[in-house]
């Protein structure tokens, strides 16, 4: 696909594609050249109503299949993905700016995730028998829940739906995906590559759109469970939503995750790893590093190698292979890194790097470090999601753990030191996942929760096929009852 073929985008439900949109049509704008790349119409209520009945229509059959042979097609999928990772990435930066190879990386990586994710299914203790005594027993039988949705924000496209999709799948579930308006080309071609795959009509479904089509498809009555990621505020609306009806909701929200260094480390060497926990895709990740903490003995050094850091993330459009840092997804997110950036200065924060938009077309931010930040600026306690490293200095590691406490947010925390004490104390840190001496990581193996304001349930492992299935306890006696002779 290319820009001067501008694509019409089409829903994809109970394995046909929608037909062309007659009314209001919604933009996919290219960030790093503000042109518009695809169209698509948006979901009505009613689309929403026949992608969920699709779902469901479909759930038995599916549900019915032997657990190998789900992993099997799942499989089959996964590998197809991974063929086309380079065109996705490519979709990918066009829609939303990341440099095609970190958009590349992340969904091989993604790709691998699926498949354990869904091999899992395999191991999964679907039923579980407990023995009673005079040969009574218990049979935990976990049923699929049916139709299922997930909502998907825009920063990681074919990431944030592989993601979610293994254990949903795997356990039985069907599902009706709904993009974020602003990224939905990469989602398009990955239900291409499932319907090619040979994923059976009605397990997967898609339907485009935004808020209106995300709440249609939140309060929908038949959708049993929705998988939610994006922003506390749209995470509470649709928390409250499944709550009304008594189904459940998996929240993965927004962060302001801090990092801790302490004394002792390599001040340059740590100083590069968070750059790239700060800047990589532009800052716009939920665990991104958005408050740092560095004790006092090093700050100079560390602060001086961030800088230096940060200055070799060049700028530019992600389809040009010398592009490190490629532009915020739309200006309206721009605006908001820029405004988090005047109110420091503006409270007396320096900036030692960045900052400044530069003067092209496409939502551009540079990589920007700030100094001299506190808790009353915006920097330090909303999410920003941009290229930005607010610094602060801590005289004792204490004081680095309290200050990293403080925060609404809770979804994770990374930690450089040598000292087991110090890694024992950063256990202690609120936060769903709690990173030690390295950021990122743990595999599907990864089980966590979010805490505070982050989210709610827990995903991986074990877990998500907890939240994608539903308990039932059958307890048998072997003899019906009879009367005494
Ligand atoms: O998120 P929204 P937005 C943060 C980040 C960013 C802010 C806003 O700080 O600046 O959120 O981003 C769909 N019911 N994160 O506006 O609105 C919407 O169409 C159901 C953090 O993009 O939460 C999209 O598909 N769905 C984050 C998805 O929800 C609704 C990643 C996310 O959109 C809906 C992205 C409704 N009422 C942004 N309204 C992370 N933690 O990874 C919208 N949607």
């Amino acid at each position: 696909m290319g820009e001067l073929h501008m694509e019409e985008l089409r829903h994809f439900i109970g394995g046909r594609c929608g037909e062309p949109a007659g009314g209001e049509l919604l933009s996919v704008v290219n960030p790093a050249t503000e042109k518009t790349l695809a169209r698509f119409g948006p979901a009505s209520a009613h689309d929403v109503d026949r992608a969920v009945t699709a779902a469901a229509e479909a759930h038995h059959g599916w549900a019915a299949l032997p657990v190998a042979e789900r992993v099997d097609r799942i499989h089959v999928w996964a590998d197809a993905v991974a063929e086309h990772a380079a065109e996705l990435a490519e979709l990918e930066c066009r829609e939303m700016g990341k440099p095609v190879a970190v958009g590349r990386s992340f969904i091989e990586g993604a790709v691998s995730g699926l498949k354990a994710a869904a091999a899992q299914a395999l191991t999964y203790p679907f039923t579980e028998t407990v023995t009673g005594p005079d040969e009574a027993r218990t049979d935990i039988i976990r049923h699929a829940l049916g139709a299922t949705a997930v909502i998907t924000p825009w920063n990681f496209p074919v990431p944030m739906v592989l993601a979610a999709l293994g254990p949903l799948l795997a356990a039985g579930n069907t599902v009706v995906v709904k993009p974020s308006e602003r990224s939905p080309v990469s989602t398009v071609r990955l239900f291409e590559l499932a319907d090619r795959a040979g994923m059976p009509p009605g397990v997967l479904n898609l339907v485009l759109g935004d808020g209106r089509a995300g709440a249609a498809l939140a309060e929908h009555e038949d959708v049993q469970l929705v998988h939610f990621t994006g922003s506390v505020g749209t995470g509470r609306a649709v928390g409250a939503a499944t709550g009304a009806r008594l189904h459940r909701s998996v929240l993965e929200l927004g962060g302001k995750d801090p990092v801790l260094i302490d004394a002792g480390v390599d001040p340059v060497a740590t100083a590069q790893a968070v750059a790239f926990g700060a800047f990589v895709n532009t800052g716009q990740i939920c665990t991104s590093m958005e408050r740092i903490y560095v004790h006092e003995q090093i700050a100079d050094e560390f602060v001086e190698a961030l800088v230096a850091e940060a200055q070799t993330y060049t700028l530019g459009d992600g389809m040009e292979p010398g592009t490190v840092l490629g532009p915020l997804v739309d200006e309206q997110q721009r605006d908001i890194v820029r405004r988090h950036v005047d109110d420091a200065v503006h409270k007396g924060a320096t900036l030692r790097t960045g900052g400044v938009v530069p003067e092209r077309s496409g939502y551009f931010f540079p990589a920007t470090v700030l100094t001299d930040v506190d808790a009353t600026m915006l920097v330090m306690v909303e999410e920003t999601f941009g290229p930005v490293a607010p610094v602060a200095v801590v005289r004792t590691f204490e004081e680095g753990l309290a200050r990293a406490a403080e925060s609404r947010y809770g979804l994770a925390a990374t930690v450089y030191t040598d000292d087991p004490e110090h890694v024992a104390a950063a256990t202690r840190l609120p936060a769903g996942v709690v990173w030690v001496n390295q950021w990122q990581g743990g595999g599907p193996e990864r089980l966590y929760e979010p805490a505070r304001d982050s989210g709610m349930g827990a995903t991986g492992a074990r877990a998500a096929y907890d939240a994608a299935t539903r308990p039932a306890a059958v307890h048998i006696t072997p003899r019906s009852p009879r009367l005494r002779q």
